[in-house]
């Protein structure tokens, strides 16, 4: 560990819509701590390597069907069985910067609606099997309009890249953003900030630098948190 005296390693998440430029600033900033000399891990969810993870992608790929119900217990399963893991690394000193994590696991979920367009799944179901997961210290929700983000080439083949899946998307992760900052305290301490995504690489990534550099230069005080407990 390369942190002062007791201190554990931060949580960070980076959650947002597709062509967000999530996944690029993810590892852009992964690469910046390495450089800086700071111990930090890359995780993303979902997983795709490990088993469960390999039915999420075909699922993902259309080249699977799966009930509504199960398919999302199997993207929180993909968080649970890396829980100990990351917490583990924490613990360690090394930061674990995290591309999606409960957040899209709610969000997507709840936003699934059927032909009449009623939601398919209820919100406090879709959070109940992530409640208690290590808890982030910080939660960078990168924001963009769904209109912006087709204007970056369009969205991709995989289920869910529809722009009226993204606009509901993107309203349930604003809901989930404003009770995190309600509750802070029992959601586990975790501090919640929109990026305007929208906005040129570089600024994003240089708000993106200013808002982490000093988490993990610092360290944070304390045993890791537990999501909505
Ligand atoms: N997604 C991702 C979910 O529906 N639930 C989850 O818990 C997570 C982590 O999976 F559409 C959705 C979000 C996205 C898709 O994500 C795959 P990536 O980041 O494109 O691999």
């Amino acid at each position: 560990s390369t942190l002062p005296g007791k201190k554990r390693a931060p949580f960070i998440v980076i959650e947002g819509l597709d062509r967000s430029g999530k996944t690029t600033q993810t590892s852009k900033l992964h690469s910046r701590l390495t450089e800086n000399g700071i111990d930090a891990t890359l995780v993303k969810f979902p997983d795709r390597t490990t088993a469960i993870g390999k039915m999420i992608d075909s699922y993902l790929r259309s080249t699977s069907e799966l009930d509504d119900h199960a398919i999302h217990l199997l993207f929180s399963a993909n968080r649970w069985e890396l829980a100990t893991t990351i917490e583990k690394l924490l613990l360690a000193g090394t930061a674990v910067v995290c591309d999606r994590y409960a957040f899209s696991g709610i969000a997507f979920s709840a936003s699934k609606v059927d032909s009449t367009g009623a939601p398919l799944l209820p919100f406090e179901w879709c959070r109940d099997p992530d409640v208690g997961l290590p808890a982030p210290d910080l939660v960078l929700f990168f924001d963009i309009t769904p209109e912006k983000a087709r204007e970056r080439g369009g969205y991709g083949e995989e289920r869910y890249e529809k722009e009226e899946m993204q606009l509901r998307v993107r309203n349930f992760f604003r809901r989930i953003g404003e009770e995190m900052d309600g509750e802070a305290q029992s959601a586990g301490g975790t501090r919640w900030i929109s990026i305007d995504a929208g906005r040129e690489r570089e600024e994003v990534e240089h708000d993106v630098w200013g808002l982490v550099e000093p988490l993990v230069t610092r360290g944070v005080d304390g045993p890791v948190g537990k999501l909505w407990t």
